[in-house]
């Protein structure tokens, strides 16, 4: 109980609001700070410092996971303090200075045993969800130092960056379970008016690269019917693949191709190379391996049509999971105390590390609303009087559980 009296919600948002500063982009509340980039590491070194402030034992491992760890056996809250390349203030980051701020909360009562996580990489630089999942074990390290960024940058060679504030790896034995706080990324709350959304599960995920290598020409003196255009095979197996998919999903199925790159990518060049990101998610670990097979047999028949050489990135995944019955309880008994008949529970269709801690220990996650559901975009926001609600069922389901 005493926990949730002394959260301060005025240090809680001037701290979000500091988080924001590191790598902030000057658009709206948008934030540049991909994983190991400059922003990302001076964020992490501010943020080793508030938890040593707060009293926690501060970690990182070799991956680059802070963590700011208190005595003995602790309940672990926090989540991802890295950005996707053009980001929001509070993917992320809100569930790590909400968890700062009950952890320090906790110190200063002197009551319960709560650590803190910044996940790195979750926002898929070099994979999806890269830190929690060589944490978890779902990655070895030595498959995850292989893996590039669209820029050709090895893991390894990224992280290396950081080498100098790892500290060793940081033993999950000693943590009970995992409770991450976050927006909700999608339309839901702030249709309804609600104010919290508790967690259910979380859908599944793939992800893979594919290439299509044709033959690089000159876009002037090369005929239409002679060409092996690699942008024109990306256009043609999109177009096939969105038709064939109908007969496999269902409304709740999304799939996003959101990076191409072209070689040589110039306007008199008909391109010979196309790299692109292949993505799809749904709640169904079955209909996820049935999308599949459309997208590589659709992939086939337009390298064999177009001439071109065919060549796949390895299969990024998660299936998947249901969150914790007791810590979902936990949260619900907090929200209908805080915010009597204004919650929910919901699925969460975005993807979170908490996905990988489940292998570990009992996990859930509680939303926020985030405005007009949009995320991953400079005007991501949450109004701040519902961001300090979510701090506050927080607090209260965690003093509960304690
Ligand atoms: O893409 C996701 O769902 C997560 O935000 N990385
Ligand atoms: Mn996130
Ligand atoms: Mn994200």
């Amino acid at each position: 109980m005493e926990v949730n009296c002394v959260v301060d919600p005025d240090r809680f948002l001037a701290n979000l609001h500091k988080l924001r500063s590191f790598g902030a982009s000057g658009v709206g509340k948008g934030v540049v700070r991909p994983a190991y980039g400059e922003a990302d590491i001076a964020a992490r070194k501010w943020l080793a410092q508030q938890m040593a402030d707060a009293g926690l034992r501060v970690e990182i491992d070799p991956m680059g996971n802070l963590f700011g760890l208190a005595e003995g056996k602790s309940l672990l809250l926090g989540s991802h303090s890295d950005s996707q390349p053009e980001g929001g203030w509070l993917d992320g980051a809100l569930g790590v200075i909400a968890a700062l701020e009950i952890a320090r909360a906790a110190q200063e009562t002197g009551g319960l045993s709560l650590s803190v996580v910044s996940f790195q990489d979750e926002e898929g630089r070099f994979g999806v969800t890269t830190g929690s999942a060589v944490w978890s074990g779902h990655l070895s390290q030595k498959d995850a130092d292989g893996l590039t960024d669209h820029a050709g940058v090895a893991l390894a060679t990224a992280r290396s960056r950081m080498a100098e504030m790892v500290t060793g790896p940081v033993d999950p034995a000693q943590f009970t379970g995992f409770i991450e706080m976050h927006i909700e990324q999608g339309p839901t709350l702030d249709a309804t008016g609600e104010k919290i959304g508790v967690v259910t599960d979380i859908v599944g995920i793939r992800d893979m690269k594919i290439t299509f290598d044709g033959q690089q020409n000159h876009a002037g003196t090369t005929p239409m019917h002679l060409r092996r255009d690699a942008f024109q095979a990306v256009s043609a197996f999109n177009a096939l693949m969105n038709d064939r998919l109908q007969n496999v999903v269902t409304p709740q199925t999304v799939w996003t191709i959101g990076h191409v790159g072209l070689h040589p990518n110039a306007s008199s060049i008909v391109p010979g190379r196309a790299v692109f990101s292949m993505q799809w998610r749904d709640a169904d670990a079955a209909r996820l391996g049935r999308i599949e097979t459309v997208i590589r047999t659709t992939a086939a028949e337009i390298a064999e049509a177009r001439g071109m050489t065919l060549s796949y990135g390895p299969l990024l995944g998660f299936e998947p999971v249901a969150m914790d019955a007791r810590l979902q309880g936990a949260l619900r008994a907090a929200s209908e105390q805080i915010v009597s008949g204004q919650w929910r529970q919901m699925p969460s269709g975005a993807l979170h590390d908490a996905t990988n801690v489940s292998a570990l220990m009992p996990v859930a996650m509680l939303f926020v609303p985030s405005i007009n559901g949009i995320s991953h975009a400079f005007e991501e926001d949450t109004d701040e009087a519902d961001l300090v609600c979510g701090l506050r069922v927080l607090a209260q389901a965690v003093a509960d559980l304690s």
